[in-house]
């Protein structure tokens, strides 16, 4: 069965739980307190040298790390994931997965995790505020238009693109960050959490 190591309070786990819980596929969970540093264990290393979660390990005992390349592998011949011969679709799905992991969470989730982790705040942490505060709007700028005219991220169809940039946009509050200029993303998250099996970022 696949394990998954994981934390509850992370967007980044939760997409992966939340698409095999749209696969319904079962899976064993591991839960790490990231506070108390569980992925930093000589253990825990030996499976992932990047000191993160979520991390996958497969039926044949190998790990799989990063949260989006996960979701990819998940998805594969599954309908969140254009299928093989659609070269430009797959491209439009990487692209949108990149931006995740550049534009969107770095600032985003970062911001959140501050503030809900209630990590002192360093004079460094205090610098760099500003910035990704304002990185963390473009972002959501960005998404704001794309999806004017769209209902889903790519091709009109529910998927990975939307899994993987839903898991933080939809908690941006939690990190101080106002959705109400927003209208077409606060749309775009009511459409996904309508989608059939979705679970709330907390469920296990
Ligand atoms: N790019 C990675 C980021 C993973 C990541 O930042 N995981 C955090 C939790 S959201 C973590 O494990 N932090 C613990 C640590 O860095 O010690 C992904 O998308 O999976």
């Amino acid at each position: 069965m696949l394990r998954l190591h994981d934390n509850l309070t992370s967007g980044n786990g939760y997409k992966v739980r939340l698409l095999l819980a749209q696969l319904g596929r079962p899976y064993q969970r591991i839960e790490y307190d990231i506070d108390k540093r569980e992925t930093r264990t000589p253990a825990f290393l030996a499976k992932n040298p990047n000191g993160r979660i979520p991390l996958l390990e497969l039926e044949d005992g190998s790990f799989l790390p990063e949260s989006n390349a996960i979701l990819w592998y998940l998805a594969e011949g599954s309908p969140f994931l254009p299928p093989a011969g659609d070269h430009r679709r797959r491209a439009d799905v990487m692209q949108w997965l990149f931006f995740e992991q550049y534009n969107h969470e770095p600032n985003i989730a970062t911001v959140r995790y501050w503030i809900t982790h209630r990590v002192p705040v360093t004079p460094l942490i205090e610098l760099s505020i500003p910035a990704k505060r304002a990185n963390g709007h473009a972002a959501l700028a960005v998404m704001e238009g794309h999806l004017a005219t769209r209902t889903f991220f790519v091709g009109e169809r529910y998927g990975i693109a939307d899994i993987a940039l839903y898991a933080y946009t939809h908690v941006a509050g939690e990190g101080g960050f106002d959705l109400g200029p927003y209208p077409n993303v606060r749309a775009w998250i009511d459409r996904v959490a309508a989608q059939p099996r979705c679970i709330p970022i907390t469920q296990g």
